[in-house]
């Protein structure tokens, strides 16, 4: 038994978000809780709305709303469209929650303290037309790295580099579109993460196994060019987090707030604390996953993030962490994932281009949705999302496989022996050849659950369907029954055990298709097979089961057609 802390990347509150986003962080995150969980592990897996910074206000702004307002109405939406897709946060937080707001400034503090502020007097692009500053969101243009000409003032989401909003080329302002820009000279605050470098740079030397697009991102930003650069961490906004040190006023960053960068990680330590709070639990319950003074030295702490993310969780906030001086918790394992394309080109939440978490569900039920996001996770590189291929991954996979094969055996032992499972005969040759290759199917998966490969471990959950399908129609006891009844009934019986087997290791794919099948074969065991021989005796002779629905409904032409040409076009944001 171990004790794991698993974060997803917290989404920006700024509207639903498209299913490349759901498959790059939330949806994997929940993949691995409900798999350690199955396997009796102690988990806490947070996760939270994004709400500060230009992305929140821009929306709230186009939707005509208060930002505070306008966040607690999309903090809704989104927790509905998580439960929708059965994401098993044990908590969905809010980074504008006044835990988040102290500890924010609370780190701040404690990095000032120990050096790692620098108050620098810059100069900020100026917007004469919208009269403000435009910092962030605020402004585009083109990327000075790559030259993609949609570049955000705070990050390239082409090439991945964070930029400042004096680095664009063309820039101009989100909000009019203005060119008229000027430079005006304002006050910021610096975390001095350079002074870090060679520490960040041992730690990350340290981790072993994380996957190569992890480190790989993390050592360019420490290496390429000049190195690991200081970031601002502050901003003329109005909505966020104050500038404080600790409790303390910040003189001379009267009116500013903090980057929403810099208090968007520091959700995570503070989603457990609204964790607990919801919980009606003391400070200690939350500290000890987060505090390794107390008790927090024992916790696995995982993440998972898109790519575009990994510089801040592999270097600026282990900076603002390290920086503090205290013992908290750093990441263990970052788990990283490339982009999922739409239909040949990218999914956009800002040109509405793709399908998003909302009308997927409007559709299909979410267990379609997450068999086929997680068997084509952009692990190793992007993956494509088409009609087509989802049309095919759900038609053979989940009905062609899973689906016939629940439906087979037990149509066929409700007709031939009734709704229970039957008794008589021995394990035949065909059973035991299917035993053998399961238990070897069953490490691999388990391995690859472990090791967080989505993609491989969706591969040999596919294959131990296939090989109980391989077996019924091998063992034919459609035939054999004719002849042979205790065969046929001992054939059966180990197949309605794999149909429960099914649904115990299938659950963290498939949580709904889990339930029921449990349901239908009326028992709530679900202890991992472990003891593969014990878990194929797990529904005894016997033991009643009601024949299930059909599980998965078949994607057909015209259907798949209708949804390719509905969404081909862009949503109205
Ligand atoms: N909200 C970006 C994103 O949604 C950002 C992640 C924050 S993780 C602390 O991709
Ligand atoms: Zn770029």
């Amino acid at each position: 038994m171990a004790r794991i802390l698993i974060t997803s990347a917290i989404p920006y509150i700024n509207g639903v978000k498209h299913l490349g986003n759901l498959v790059g962080s939330q949806l994997p995150a929940d993949l691995y809780a409900r798999y350690v969980r199955a396997r009796g592990h102690e988990v806490l897996f947070l996760c939270a709305t994004d709400e500060h910074g230009t992305p929140a206000e821009l929306a709230a702004a186009k939707a005509g709303m208060e930002v505070a307002e306008y966040c607690a109405r999309m903090h809704r939406v989104q927790a509905r469209l998580a439960q929708g897709f059965r994401l098993s946060f044990d908590h969905f937080g809010r980074s504008s929650s006044p835990q988040n707001h102290r500890l924010t400034q609370h780190f701040a503090g404690r990095l000032a303290e120990n050096g790692y502020i620098e108050e620098v007097t810059e100069r900020q692009v100026y917007s004469v037309a919208d009269g403000r500053f435009l910092p962030d969101r605020y402004i585009e243009g083109t990327c000075p790295n790559c030259g993609y000409e949609k570049a955000r003032g705070d990050q390239c989401e082409n090439c991945t580099k964070q930029l400042d909003p004096t680095d664009l080329i063309d820039p101009r302002s989100a909000i009019s579109g203005s060119t008229d820009l000027e430079v005006r000279q304002t006050k910021h605050l610096y975390l001095r993460q350079s002074l870090l470098k060679d520490r960040l740079d041992a730690w990350i030397d340290g981790q072993t196994g994380w996957p190569i697009l992890t480190t790989s991102i993390a050592k360019k930003w420490l290496h390429d060019g000049d190195g690991l650069q200081d970031r601002g961490i502050t901003r003329d906004l109005d909505w966020g987090v104050p500038v404080k040190k600790g409790d303390a006023d910040w003189p001379g960053m009267e009116g500013k707030v903090f980057y929403v960068w810099f208090d968007a990680p520091i959700e995570y330590i503070a989603c457990a604390a609204e964790w607990a709070e919801a919980q009606g639990l003391g400070e200690a319950a939350w500290r000890r996953w987060w505090r390794t003074d107390e008790g927090a030295d024992d916790v696995r702490y995982v993440q998972f993030m898109g790519k575009d993310n990994v510089p801040f969780h592999t270097l600026s906030f282990p900076a603002t962490i390290m920086g503090s001086g205290e013992p908290w918790k750093l990441v263990d394992y970052i788990k990283s994932f490339n982009y999922l394309t739409y239909d040949g080109g990218q999914f956009s939440t800002s040109q509405g281009r793709g399908v998003f978490m909302d009308q997927a569900l409007e559709l299909l039920p979410s267990d379609y949705w997450r068999w086929w996001l997680l068997a084509n996770a952009p692990e190793s590189g992007d993956a494509e999302f088409t009609w087509e291929k989802f049309q095919a991954g759900v038609n053979k996979d989940l009905a062609d496989v899973l689906g016939n094969f629940v439906s087979r055996v037990t149509k066929f032992c409700r007709a031939k022996f009734g709704e229970e499972v039957p008794a008589g005969g021995e394990m035949s040759a065909a059973g035991r050849a299917l035993v053998g290759e399961l238990t070897e199917r069953l490490a691999a998966y388990t391995a690859h659950m472990e090791a967080i490969e989505v993609r491989k471990a969706a591969a040999e959950l596919r294959a131990v369907w296939v090989a109980g399908n391989e077996f019924l129609q091998g063992a034919a006891p459609w035939t054999t029954i004719k002849e042979d009844r205790d065969r046929a009934a001992a054939d059966i019986r180990l197949a309605l055990n794999l149909v429960h087997l099914y649904a115990v290791i299938s659950e963290p794919f498939l949580p709904d298709a889990a339930a029921r099948l449990l349901e239908a074969l009326r028992t709530d065991r679900r202890d991992w097979p472990d003891d593969l021989g014990a878990a194929l005796e797990a529904l005894p002779p016997g033991h009643g089961f009601v024949t299930p629905e059909t599980l998965f409904a078949k994607i057909d032409d015209a259907t798949r057609d209708e949804w390719a040409s509905r969404f081909a076009g862009t949503r109205a944001a």
